[in-house]
């Protein structure tokens, strides 16, 4: 059997209660978009996007399709692995179909942001996946910006005063992968709130986010038959520079200079999942509008030889 090219989706939950529910940085909301966009760029690239077992099938379709593109609501918080309820401790197995004569599969894994918060989890043994992983995908909410949210806070829904430090997080995920060496993708999640900033006049943000030249301004992630380096590469730029201006440098240089002393491969990325905040626990009676979803798979997948 082919070797199979896990993924390991890494984040941050907010530590935010909101009617009980720990709000967070978008990994669940992602993986169900992510499999629903695999799906489409299978189809031109003539490679079929299913699950490869039952579990995988219910599990996808009970928890990610159904309350999101059926019901049209946000998703539960991933519950902690130690939980009786939980269910990211077996993978999603996606089969990508057949490229250079070989079946693929794509092994996704959503972990608890919760589990993410807590250091002692450096060595259980149900994250020690990480470190096997062809890619860990680390998210970071730029509505945990202080100066974002204030901006923003007419054009999206009001979120509580978060408390989490994405900076501890990457250092426990770090810490989890240790001397192993995944690619990482860091990715800066809802990045439709950041495009809102567009509308806020006079704010330093409105001119940054309003170049229609910048690679964050388009999404060809569905045109490209082969995994675009150049456009890649502009972004992981541009994403930098952002994070610099989040006042987030220091993610950067955690992954410039990791604590460990393993430099990983890594590029950084921006994505929305939703493409619109929710309102309320609805989705947006706009829908779901995913902006740039595929570019970290599709880059961990390229470096495996996959779909390039
Ligand atoms: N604006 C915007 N909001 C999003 C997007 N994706 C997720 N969200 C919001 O973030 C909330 C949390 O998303 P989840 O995917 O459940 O977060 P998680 O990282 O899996 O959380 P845990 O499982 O608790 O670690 C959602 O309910 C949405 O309100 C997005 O693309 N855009
Ligand atoms: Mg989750």
């Amino acid at each position: 059997m082919p070797l199979p090219t896990p993924l390991g989706v890494a984040g941050l939950a907010d530590h935010v209660h909101r009617n009980g529910r720990c709000r967070a940085t978008g990994k669940t909301v992602y993986i169900a978009v992510l499999v629903k966009t695999l799906q489409l760029l299978g189809e031109r690239l003539n490679c079929v996007v299913e699950p490869a077992t039952a579990e995988t099938e219910m599990v996808y379709r009970e928890l990610y399709e159904k309350p999101l593109y059926e019901e049209r609501g946000i998703l539960e918080s991933t519950p902690a692995a130690h939980t009786s309820n939980q269910y990211q401790r077996e993978p999603l197995i996606f089969s990508l179909g057949t490229w250079k004569g070989r079946r693929q599969y794509l092994v996704l894994r959503d972990v608890a942001g919760e589990d993410l918060e807590n250091p002692n989890n450096v060595h259980v043994q149900h994250m020690r996946f990480f470190a096997q992983a062809d890619g860990v995908v680390f998210m970071f909410d730029p509505l945990k910006v202080e100066s974002v949210r204030q901006q923003l806070h007419d054009l999206v829904p009001v979120q509580e005063r978060v408390g989490g430090d994405p900076r501890s997080v990457l250092r426990t995920v770090l810490s989890i992968i240790g001397d192993s060496t995944p690619n990482l993708a860091v990715v800066l999640s809802k990045f439709d709130a950041l495009q809102s900033l567009h509308h806020v006049e006079g704010s330093g943000w409105s001119e940054v986010m309003a170049q229609r030249g910048a690679a964050f301004s388009r999404d060809p992630s569905l045109q490209y038959a082969p995994y675009n380096e150049v456009d890649g590469r502009l972004l992981h730029e541009e994403v930098r520079s952002l994070l610099d201006k989040l006042e987030a440098k220091s993610m950067v240089m955690a992954v410039d200079q990791p604590h460990t002393g393993t430099v990983l491969k890594n590029r950084f990325f921006a994505v929305s999942a939703l493409g619109e905040s929710p309102v309320g626990d609805r989705l947006h009676h706009n829908g779901i509008s995913p902006f740039r979803c595929l570019d970290p798979v599709r880059w961990v997948l390229a470096q495996r030889g996959v779909w390039v």
